[in-house]
């Protein structure tokens, strides 16, 4: 059978390019998030340009490790093998100095890219095992390598992936399970609408005169990472507009 990727954040952006590039090579997916009518008409996109495509989606807040779990352990028989775990869900709110940050950011990051990572992790894993080829990807950031102005605490939630992806390349090694980050630059998807709570203005802005990456650039990379052959693990992958230099360095034309 082919392989059975879920992918977590699939209605936009990184999530949703992995889940058509991967559709296109494929994979069976299981796709989630909250939006579900995202979730529906990609999967309908999908069916259209890859007939015969399986695929599974669901609703899910990643914040909710109760709902992780029954999510997961109530997957259709058929789903019941995951092969490929995609940990994609994430975002960022606000840029603010620490000392002014609004309490309820910290916590939207906190909760959802650490712990929902997390959650998401332990209740999947345990589906990996009986696969012979199992990868789980991990999207870190460059916020992950280095600290920049105001990134503070969304730089610390990417920092603390960083470290769960070593962290599960140990714990892993014995049931062979390989273990990789991808950590992009600057991608040009809704992320900079989420973190500027909408103000879409300031979000155009942030990719202002430069060719920023795109989710297929991701997806296409992922997509190499999991094709390596079953001996070759890529541990860490740092991926960036070539207009960008450092989080915050960019060659604006
Ligand atoms: P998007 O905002 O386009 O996509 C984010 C995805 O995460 C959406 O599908 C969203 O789905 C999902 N998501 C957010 N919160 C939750 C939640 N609580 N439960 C379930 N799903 C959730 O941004 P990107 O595609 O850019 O972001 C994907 C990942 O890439 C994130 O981890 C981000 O930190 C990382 N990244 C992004 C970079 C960039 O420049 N864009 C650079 C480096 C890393 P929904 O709202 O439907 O739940
Ligand atoms: C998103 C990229 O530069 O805003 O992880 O941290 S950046």
């Amino acid at each position: 059978m082919n392989r059975t990727v879920l992918i977590t954040g699939a209605s936009s952006g990184i999530g949703k390019a992995c889940a058509l590039l991967l559709a296109q090579e494929g994979y069976r997916l299981v796709l989630c998030a909250r939006r579900a009518e995202r979730l529906e008409d990609l999967k309908k996109a999908i069916q259209q340009e890859h007939p015969g495509t399986d695929i599974f989606t669901f609703t899910l807040d990643v914040r909710d490790a109760a709902a992780v779990q029954q999510a997961v352990t109530t997957l259709p028989a058929e789903w019941q093998q995951i092969d490929v775990l995609i940990n994609n869900a994430g975002l960022s709110q606000g840029l603010d100095p620490i000392q002014s940050g609004q309490l309820s950011d910290w916590d939207t990051m906190i909760d959802t890219n650490v712990k929902g990572l997390l959650y998401v992790s332990r209740a999947v894993i345990p589906l990996m095992e009986n696969s012979k080829n199992a990868h789980i990807i991990n999207i870190g950031s460059i916020a992950g390598k280095e600290v920049y102005p105001n990134g503070n605490v969304y730089c610390a939630t990417k920092h603390a992936v960083d470290a769960l992806n070593k962290a599960m390349r140990i714990d892993l090694l014995e049931k062979g399970i390989r273990v990789s980050a991808i950590n992009p630059g600057m991608v040009e998807t809704e992320f900079s609408e989420v973190r500027f709570h909408g103000d879409t203005e300031r979000a155009k802005a942030v990719y202002n005169g430069v060719t920023a990456l795109t989710g297929q650039d991701i997806a296409e990379v992922i997509a190499f990472v999991l094709s390596r052959r079953a001996h070759i693990n890529i541990n860490d992958l740092l991926i960036m507009p070539t207009a960008q230099a450092t989080g915050t360095i960019v060659n604006r034309k």
